[in-house]
């Protein structure tokens, strides 16, 4: 048993002080520190600088590791040259190595992240995300457009499957991640959805990225239309908006971006209990525009997806961003937004045993400092935010990484 002490412990209702949590691989007790040494007397007990507070481990909901060798090969700027630039160097992303990922990775774990949902392209990953020490929720990705070769792509993604669910533990949990309504046969996505429904596997796609998306799967027009009229001879998407969501119906899913979804989209969405990555840098980058999650009634969480699109997979540059990036929100209330959109709610949709402070959750933590006492304890998640750029200490399933 340990006994971790700091000034500060985060809860989703407020900074709380003058307490300790004892734990072992999870959450024991959360108590006054005199007490906890007297329940157990041969505790470690670990302190932490003053000024620091724990918060439970942080959980990047969207990530790509397979495209962590991209610094200066992708275009930036708009949706469609980004995606013509992502297939006409697709030898050079397959070149990404482990240490590639494991630089990524290991970015992630220094600033707090302790558990991450990875989109596995093609498989690279799944030794990285096996050996990583952080928690993994694995979503296997299906794509595909043309009908004939719909048989050979499902074959490809259940060996990846297959193959992944036997890393299945505590720490790797294998999932399913339909890539998107313009690129994936609504035959792929009928027997991967059901696939998920049948293996209880969660589920994630992206969705309502671009406005050239948007304009695609609604009007059947705009730059979507010229990329698959000159590569497929294509005029028609393969899903409307409309047929795509309806395949997610019965099963509630992690969409990715939505940056052009509408006021009706978003009520369609509730009423299925769908959730949504908010990833301001990528949305920035690739020229998608900003999720209004000032007024977003679904649940959300903030992501960094791939370094394909963001310079970094430190969680606290994509938080800063974040911040800059909805200049109109309430500041205070927009930072404690943020931090519950990478602990409890990420938690809560990835279906994982962390992101609150509480008994019996895992005891995985992050300990930020704060370069001075803190006037206010309301502001302590702006203030959070604004100053860390790595964590003090950071503990999974009660070991310690940093
Ligand atoms: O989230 C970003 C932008 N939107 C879509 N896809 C990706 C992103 N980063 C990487 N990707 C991958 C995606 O998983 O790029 C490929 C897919 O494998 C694009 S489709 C050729
Ligand atoms: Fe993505």
């Amino acid at each position: 048993m340990k006994i971790l002490v700091a000034d500060f412990i985060y809860t989703d209702e407020g900074y709380i002080q003058k307490k300790a949590i004892a734990f072992d691989d999870f959450i024991k007790d959360i108590d006054n520190i005199e007490t906890l040494k007297n329940i157990y007397p041969k505790a470690e007990v670990i302190n932490t600088p003053k000024n620091s507070v724990i918060y439970p481990g942080f959980i990047n909901s969207h990530v790509h590791l397979e495209f962590s060798n991209n610094k200066t090969t992708l275009k930036y700027g708009s949706f469609i040259p980004w995606l013509k630039s992502v297939i006409k160097n697709v030898d050079m992303i397959a070149k990404c190595t482990k240490n590639d990922m494991k630089k990524a990775y290991m970015e992630m774990l220094k600033s707090g992240v302790t558990s991450f949902g990875a989109i596995s392209s093609n498989g690279n990953d799944l030794e990285s995300c096996v050996k990583t020490p952080q928690r993994v929720v694995y979503f296997n990705e299906i794509l595909g457009s043309k009908e004939e070769n719909c048989d050979d792509a499902y074959n490809n993604f259940t060996q990846r499957v297959e193959k992944s669910i036997r890393f299945t533990s505590d720490k790797f949990k294998p999932a399913i991640s339909i890539h998107s309504p313009y690129s994936t046969h609504p035959k792929l996505i009928k027997k991967a959805v059901n696939l998920a429904k049948e293996k209880k596997f969660l589920i994630s796609a992206h969705l309502l990225e671009s406005k050239a998306e948007k304009d695609w799967i609604e009007e059947s027009k705009g730059e979507f239309y010229d990329l698959y009229n000159e590569f497929f001879g294509i005029q028609k998407p393969i899903n409307t908006k409309e047929s795509f969501l309806k395949e997610f119906d019965d099963i509630s899913t992690h969409f990715i971006h939505l940056t052009n979804a509408n006021f009706d989209d978003i009520v369609y969405l509730k009423s299925k209990d769908h959730s949504v990555a908010h990833c301001p840098r990528s949305n920035r980058l690739l020229g998608c525009g900003i999720l209004d999650v000032s007024n977003l009634n679904i649940p959300w969480t903030t992501a960094t997806d791939g370094l394909s699109s963001n310079w970094s997979l430190n969680i606290f540059d994509e938080l800063r961003s974040a911040i800059m990036i909805h200049a109109n929100d309430d500041l205070n209330d927009l930072a404690d937004k943020l931090i519950k959109s990478i602990t409890s709610v990420p938690a809560e949709i990835l279906e994982l045993n962390c992101g609150m402070i509480e008994q019996e959750k895992f005891a995985d933590f992050a300990i930020v400092t704060l370069p001075d006492t803190p006037n206010y304890i309301d502001e302590i998640s702006l203030w959070t935010i604004l100053h860390t750029k790595y964590v003090n200490q950071l503990y999974i399933g009660g070991n310690r990484y940093v």
